[in-house]
């Protein structure tokens, strides 16, 4: 779940800048829905296959903000739909996150035992039996999208290939491989990197929520670039949080982009300038939510939340 409420900020103040108190406001109500569905999926395994079916739910409802799905019932809320209407598709991008953060975790890649609050996947039920439940996860996703989601079938195809986009090689994979391998030299690459590794599938969750909206192409190019900039302004709070937080609020371990020497907003530019970037990042968020028109609502208060949080 979400941080305990004393654990999350409430000034106007980019995350690890704040008062440890108060409770900057999220959109609960949709956290909920999301959080019902996914706790009722029924993966269908065969008796045999119920011991990897647990693996998937330990890791899929250890908590978790549920940014992702909550973008995508926060479009829905704003084109006048139901978040219900999109649920299906919300939740397949939090499998999919879900599916990444178990790899990411893995020893082979980032080698953590702490996410969620939680033991990481492999160190409760071993390194083979966690790549299967991401493996696991990620088919799901398509299921669900497939099987559950309503929407004519060229919607499904379109919201499909965006899915695929955002998690390949030119997306989510790509930029792994390049945080892996070491491979941003400078600040172009740098931003590459986090704009495919962790905006991609930011960017999926608000686009996927407008396509199933129809909204018009004027409108999804808007959503995409409001989307873009919601993906840099979670980065760049999250090396923040990387340097200033505990892993007891951040509940995965704090402090591993120094000790891997990863190249990240804080390392390039200094913690005070990466919070000005921060700040900057979240005030073109917010003229590009206003570009949408109307009121910014649950994406309005989504947008705050990703720049104020502590976890
Ligand atoms: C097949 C080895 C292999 C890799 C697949 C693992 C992977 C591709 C990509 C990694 C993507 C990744 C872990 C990005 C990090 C993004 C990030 C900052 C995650 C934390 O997201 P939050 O803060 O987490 O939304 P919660 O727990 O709240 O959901």
């Amino acid at each position: 779940m979400r941080a305990p409420r004393e654990d999350r900020p409430t000034a106007a103040e980019p995350a690890g800048a704040a008062p440890e108190t108060g409770d900057p406001s999220y959109p609960d109500h949709l956290c909920g829905i999301v959080e019902a569905y996914l706790g009722d999926l029924d993966f269908g395994a065969a008796p045999a296959a119920q011991p990897l079916v647990a693996a998937m739910r330990y890791s899929l409802l250890a908590g978790g903000k549920r940014i992702r799905p909550v973008l995508t019932l926060s479009v829905a809320e704003r084109e006048g739909r139901s978040p219900q209407s999109v649920l299906p598709f919300a939740a397949a991008l939090e499998l999919i996150h879900t599916y990444s953060l178990i790899h990411d975790d893995l020893p082979a890649i980032d080698d953590d035992d702490l996410r969620r609050g939680k033991p990481t996947c492999h160190v409760v039920f071993g390194e083979d039996i966690a790549i299967l439940a991401g493996d696991g996860l990620f088919a799901e996703a398509y299921r669900l999208v497939l099987e559950e989601q309503e929407a004519p079938a060229d919607v499904i195809v379109v919201v499909l290939a965006e899915i695929a986009a955002a998690t390949g090689v030119r997306g989510m994979v790509g930029g792994q491989y390049m945080d892996v391998a070491g491979a941003a030299s400078d600040d172009d690459d740098l931003r590459t990197l986090h704009a495919l590794k962790t905006g991609r599938l930011i960017e999926a969750a608000v686009v996927g929520g407008a396509l199933l909206c129809r909204v018009s192409s004027d409108g999804l190019a808007a959503y995409r670039a409001y989307a873009r900039e919601v993906g840099l302004l979670f980065q760049i709070v999250d090396d923040i949080l990387d340097v200033v937080g505990e892993a007891e609020t951040l509940g995965k371990s704090a402090g591993k982009d120094a000790r891997q020497d990863k190249t990240t907003y804080v390392s390039r530019f200094g913690l005070e300038a990466a919070r000005r970037l921060a700040t900057e990042s979240h005030e073109r968020a917010g003229r590009l939510l206003e570009a949408l028109g109307g009121h910014g609502g649950s994406l309005r208060t989504v947008t705050d939340y990703v720049y104020r949080r502590r976890s």
